[in-house]
């Protein structure tokens, strides 16, 4: 069948012009290339990472949605009803029902810099919960958030739960919970899931699995240069790398080039030689004093905490 017209030029992919700014910067740095964890959450990152969820090497989702459905009651007691929740990072909320049933809110704010995303599942949220007032928020957490006039005036309770903390070195992370107490204000309280050090034997495989779903989540980054930033990068001549750097007390993942590789991003020109890496991911872990302390130094008292018997993960409420 014809057309009456030809179809119009798709446009190109419109690129992030701070995923560019990072990117470039981050492959220009050749004494230490290094891009952000943020950019690794496209649409086909964001699958990924779901996928990830469910490895059995990976314990964390696993361990947290089971104090959350354990422990959150315990949250309601304390927090009493009324209170507005924000999440920060809300992602697909899928661990959010738990605590939301648990704390008989006054309101559920969640905040995400994809607003799709947002919209998407506090949509779903309020097939789940008729009658609670949603205010989904289109932000970056790591800015100072305003926030509605009539969920200033009520009593908080701050969500970061999925050891997202983890990805930010520790003067970041401590910027961020200082950014957390100002937007929530004194009196409010902040329930904060943090992973655990534990042994290389356990951390290792859970960032580097055996059928290689966090290659290929590390990878994507690679794709999505070439995607949106019109990127010519051999992607097989990477490899996957996960380290427990036991100094910084963190999981770093990396991708090496496998053999002398040279390639172009938006025109620039970049060469990397066999054996040489770009650091993607840091996932920093705390111990139980650790934990305690990097509140403490965001302006945060550390009210209570829950773990599991094998004291992979652990749930830390706070109080400003
Ligand atoms: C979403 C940041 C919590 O660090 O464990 C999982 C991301 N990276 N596997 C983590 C991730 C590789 C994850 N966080």
């Amino acid at each position: 069948m014809l057309l009456e017209q030809d179809a119009p030029p798709r446009p190109a992919e419109t690129a992030d012009p701070a995923f560019r700014a990072d990117v470039l910067r981050g492959f220009a740095d050749t004494r230490r290339r290094a891009i952000p964890a943020r950019w690794f959450y496209d649409r086909r990152g964001s699958e990924l990472f779901e996928q990830i969820t469910r490895l059995p090497e990976y314990y964390p989702t696993r361990i947290e949605t089971g104090l959350l459905a354990r422990y959150c009651a315990d949250v309601g007691e304390i927090a009493g009803p009324g209170r507005a929740v924000i999440e920060f990072g809300s992602g697909s909320s899928t661990k959010t029902p738990h605590l939301l049933r648990a704390v008989d809110p006054g309101a559920y704010v969640p905040i995400d810099i994809s607003g799709a995303f947002l919209r998407e599942s506090a949509a779903a949220l309020a097939r789940d919960f008729p009658g609670l007032r949603i205010e989904p928020v289109e932000a970056d957490f790591m800015q100072p958030i305003p926030l509605p006039p009539a969920i200033e005036a009520m009593p908080k309770l701050g969500f970061f739960p999925g050891s997202t903390i983890g990805n930010m070195i520790a003067r970041t992370s401590v910027d961020l919970l200082r950014a957390m107490r100002r937007s929530l204000g004194v009196g409010s309280l902040l329930l904060i899931g943090m992973d655990r050090v534990k042994g290389e034997d356990v951390l290792v495989p859970a960032y580097d699995d055996a059928q290689g779903v966090t290659a290929a989540f590390n990878l994507n980054l690679l794709h999505r240069i070439n995607r949106e930033l019109d990127g010519t990068i051999p992607v097989d001549a990477f490899r996957h790398l996960a380290i427990w750097n036991d100094l910084y007390a963190r999981i770093e993942m990396h991708l090496e080039a496998v053999r002398d590789v040279e390639f172009r991003i938006e025109g620039a020109f970049f060469s990397m030689r066999a054996g040489e890496t770009v650091h993607t991911e840091n996932s920093h872990k705390y111990g139980e004093r650790d934990a305690r302390l990097l509140l403490r130094a965001g302006g945060w008292t550390p009210l209570r905490e829950w773990t599991d018997p094998d004291n992979m993960f652990a749930l830390i409420l706070a109080g400003a």
